[in-house]
């Protein structure tokens, strides 16, 4: 069905597992860091990651996403071999145990290749393949990709970030790495957008970024957005603590939806799932507007 706000999503193929994006999903976040502001990396032992994903994929998560480095503000980088250590058992085990498909939350090719042959069906770059053999390995890997706008790196990005036009500066951003894959002979069926939402950026920047997301939605590559719970939630809510952004994070989900996002990456499934699928009723009411209740006057 074609949503009014930009064409039908495709059904991307994710080493085997299918991901429908005719509508809008939820991707379920999984972090295995022990540094996590948002789980308090509780999800440590393989068993109780599977858990935790098999309780999302029950909420309606259509994809997890897995984490073995935390990219929040002031983060320092984890060594590959950790981020392995992490990953790869919880990987191996989500591709036998859960229907969905699981996606790599890294930067580092050689995590991509071992994440990749684990089973994981997309990878998840917040450098957008900008670490030196990432293209080539994203390539190699034949997964679907997204592409994340960052300004800076996780250790300074919130250090007073600046933009003369945020949405023109992200879009031309992930223009160019969206041609830099297909240079490197990644198709632009295999590539998902997503403008970063506090990845260098501001309050107000968040907020004009996704008043115009539409400005994105418009490149035909399906739209990720990564909304809850962040700081910008608590700066609109007299400083909310992480632990009361949940509201605040079903609103933004739902405005990201009805401008057009195809995957609203998520800590709270069950209810972002619920959001999604009431808001998509309306959606989906648009596409058969009556002609003659457009305008008040009958004209
Ligand atoms: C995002 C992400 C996001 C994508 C994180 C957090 C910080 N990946 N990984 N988009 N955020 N694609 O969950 O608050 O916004 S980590």
């Amino acid at each position: 069905m074609v949503n009014r706000k930009g064409a039908a999503g495709p059904v991307l193929d994710c080493a085997g597992k299918s991901l429908d994006l005719s509508r809008a999903r939820v991707m379920g976040v999984l972090n295995v860091t022990p540094d996590s502001f948002s789980d308090g990396g509780n999800f440590f032992s393989t068993g109780q990651a599977v858990r935790r994903a098999t309780e999302m994929v029950e909420e309606g998560a259509a994809i997890i996403d897995v984490g073995g480095e935390s990219t929040r503000p002031g983060a320092s980088p984890v060594p590959p071999e950790e981020e392995l250590r992490r990953l790869l058992p919880v990987i191996q085990a989500l591709e036998r145990e859960i229907p969905v498909p699981v996606s790599v939350d890294t930067s580092k090719p050689e995590v991509m290749a071992r994440a990749v042959g684990a089973g994981a069906g997309m990878i998840n770059d917040v450098r957008a393949l900008r670490a030196p053999g990432a293209l080539a390995e994203a390539s190699r890997s034949k997964v679907p990709v997204c592409l994340m706008h960052m300004r800076g790196s996780p250790r300074s990005m919130q250090r007073a970030p600046e933009y003369t036009h945020v949405l023109g500066e992200v879009r031309a951003f992930l223009r160019e790495r969206r041609d830099a894959c297909e240079q490197a002979g990644i198709p632009r069926g295999r590539l998902l957008l997503d403008p970063g939402f506090g990845f260098g950026k501001t309050t107000e920047h968040n907020l004009a970024l996704l008043a115009g997301l539409d400005g994105l939605v418009n490149s035909g590559l399906p739209v990720v957005v990564g909304l809850s719970r962040k700081s910008m939630i608590g700066r609109l809510l007299n400083d909310a603590p992480v632990d009361r952004r949940l509201y605040g994070s079903l609103a933004l989900a739902v405005v990201a939806a009805a401008k057009g996002a195809k995957l609203v990456r998520a800590h709270d499934v069950g209810a972002t799932a619920e959001a999604l699928t009431v808001a998509q009723a309306v959606l989906d009411a648009n596409l058969s507007e009556d002609p003659i209740g457009a305008s008040w006057d009958g004209n």
